[in-house]
């Protein structure tokens, strides 16, 4: 029995699955697909994901791709402790939760690496869409905080599937220093995740991913720039960036050949 988890340890999507894996105490081994970002992928990673995209479960060979898919078949085969909320109402509730944080959220974190990492655009253009990020961060944090409802998790009172779909992405953007204000509940909520045992070693796998130069940002935005790199501006990404004033670096991205979109199956 062998259970493999293609991932990137940057990858929100990858870290639900990862969190899930881990509080479950399923071992798994770690694998980094070695094209991804090239827009090149192939061989067995491709063969379980034709989107090309971390995450990819591969569980006894049998593959499975998007990381939804993915931890809902997590939580069927190891059920215990079980994630899901109990109630049909409470179980659709943690699922909207996760579709906002997988789409619209995850699109301006996005945009904030593509500004950041690989310095898509600086100055007042870099400012301008900045500010419209912190806007929507903004929003979507006095959103969260409702569906919080003052609990200690999104669920009532242990930690459960709205949790691991909401952290990861929060995570991230308090790396780009735009995530929720100090002594909010939703701080704090962060807070009491990131001293899980699990979000430990999530974490500890960015902080080396940091400290690896191959794998850093900056020798990700140096392949960017020589066109060995191209970032996947696919749906709610390619939508924020129309919407909220980045048509110039998708133009310059198609341009230059070093965006893409989504792979067509085939
Ligand atoms: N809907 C997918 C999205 C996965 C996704 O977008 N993964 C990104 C990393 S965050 C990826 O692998 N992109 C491929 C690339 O950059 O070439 C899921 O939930 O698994």
């Amino acid at each position: 029995m062998s259970v493999v988890l293609y991932e990137h340890p940057f990858s929100p999507y990858a870290v639900k699955c990862k969190i899930l894996l881990h509080e479950k105490g399923v071992a798994f081994e770690a694998r980094l697909p070695e094209a991804i970002g090239s827009g090149s992928s192939g061989g067995a990673f491709l063969a379980a994901n034709p989107r090309g995209e971390v995450p990819a479960l591969i569980d006894d060979g049998f593959a499975i791709f998007d990381s939804s898919v993915i931890c809902e078949y997590i939580e069927d085969k190891w059920a215990e402790p079980a994630f899901r909320p109990g109630s049909p109402m409470e179980r659709a509730k943690a699922r909207m939760i996760e579709e906002i944080m997988d789409t619209q959220y995850e699109a301006i974190n996005w945009a904030m690496s593509e500004l950041v990492a690989f310095k898509r655009a600086e100055g007042e253009e870099a400012a301008a869409l900045k500010a419209r990020a912190q806007g929507q961060y903004d929003n979507l944090f006095a959103w969260l905080t409702r569906e919080l409802g003052g609990r200690d998790w999104f669920g009532g009172d242990r930690f459960g599937w709205a949790d691991m779909a909401v952290i990861p992405f929060l995570n991230g953007t308090a790396r780009f220093r735009m995530g929720p204000a100090k002594d909010t509940d939703l701080r704090r909520w962060m807070e009491r995740c990131n001293a899980r045992e699990s979000l430990k070693r999530c974490n500890d796998d960015v902080q080396r991913a940091i400290a690896t130069p191959a794998q850093s940002m900056d020798a990700a935005a140096d392949r960017v720039k020589a066109g060995a790199f191209k970032r996947e501006y696919r749906d709610h990404r390619l939508e924020w960036m129309l919407r909220s004033g980045g048509a110039r670096i998708v133009w310059e991205g198609m341009e230059k050949g070093n965006i893409r979109f989504s792979n067509e199956i085939g």
